[in-house]
């Protein structure tokens, strides 16, 4: 209905919210941010399953919620599973006659932690028997709710409480794991990155990843201020700067075809991401040339795959 769009330069999006105010993520959390702007993309015929982490945490303090669509709590292990059951169930149901033939959007959110580790094998079967949903991966690059402990998606070099820089150590010494390409493996309709700093970006790829028939997997970028010691009135900014600087770029894979979203001429130092940031704050300047040469390593690599593989 066109009283429940309104419009913000040249695009229409959904005026509704959601998400309701009063939940309790942190000042600054991009998380929220990329939650209440995902499910305006999304509309109100969803159905989300959500693994543990902030944004359950921080949107279902019992005995309220913030959550203005149906919406299930599942485990790490079992997200993946959980939203294949809904999907085949209900439309296994719609076949039958015994609930109406409606179009639902099936999706399933979680973290870094739930997915990258806890929860990568329940998903990587539902992607691969081609349930009819979308996975969003809010990357926080730790398991941020229980203390900023390191998940396979931490960042070499960062500091967090159970790999903390120090004396004998120079915080994560283990290279990111890249979940995109991992899921782009499974041959899937749809795989993209994104983050809120990109608003109109992460919406169109939403509204994308929900129009395809089959799994689509998006992997949004969230600053998360607390865990990655940044003032909260930064969190923007420095999505920003991660995606200026080469850190992590913007492109999308659909049927195998590479579009990188957003190519400055020149990426800007991966210093000045790392600057910003107390969890890079000890690296010295030998360990900061690594991580610029890798940075700059893997975006050759990605520009090597958009030629090859070019989208239309
Ligand atoms: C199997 C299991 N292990 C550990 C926990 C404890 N736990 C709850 S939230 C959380 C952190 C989640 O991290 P992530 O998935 O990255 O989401 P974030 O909180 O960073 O948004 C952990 C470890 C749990 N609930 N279940
Ligand atoms: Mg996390």
């Amino acid at each position: 209905m066109a009283s429940d769009t309104v419009k913000v330069g040249k695009y229409q999006i959904d005026a509704r919210e959601y998400l309701a105010p009063g939940h309790t993520f942190c000042t600054g959390c991009a998380e929220a941010l990329a939650i209440r702007l995902v499910c305006k993309a999304v509309g109100e015929n969803a159905i989300i399953a959500m693994a543990t982490g902030c944004s359950e945490v921080c949107t279902s303090p019992l005995p309220v919620t913030s959550w203005q669509l149906p919406w299930l709590h599942t485990l790490f292990e079992n997200t993946g599973a959980e939203i294949s059951g809904i999907e085949a169930g209900l439309k296994a149901m719609m076949r039958k006659g015994k609930v109406p033939e409606r179009d639902i959007k099936f999706v399933a959110m979680g973290g870094d932690g739930g997915t990258s580790d806890i929860g990568l094998q329940s998903l990587s079967g539902a992607l691969e028997r081609g349930h009819d949903f979308l996975y969003l991966c809010w990357d926080n690059e730790a398991y941020m709710n229980t203390g900023i402990q390191r998940s396979s998606a931490t960042p070499y070099g960062a500091s967090t409480t159970t790999a903390p820089a120090g004396k004998l150590s120079m915080g994560q010494s283990t290279q990111k794991k890249n979940l995109v390409e991992i899921f782009a493996a499974h041959g899937i309709p749809y795989v993209a990155t994104a983050s809120p700093s990109y608003p109109f970006d992460l919406m169109n790829k939403v509204k994308k990843g929900i129009a395809v028939k089959g799994p689509a997997y998006i992997h949004v970028y969230t600053v998360c201020p607390t865990g990655w010691r940044t003032t909260s009135d930064r969190t923007i900014e420095i999505g920003k700067l991660a995606t200026e600087t080469g850190v992590f770029p913007l492109y999308e894979i659909e049927n195998g075809k590479y579009r990188i979203n957003y190519e400055p001429k020149t990426l800007k130092p991966v210093e000045e991401y790392l600057k910003a940031q107390g969890r890079f704050r000890h690296l010295s300047p030998a360990e900061i040339a690594k991580i610029q040469d890798k940075v700059n390593e893997d975006i050759a690599l990605l520009k090597e795959r958009a030629v090859r593989f070019p989208a239309g």
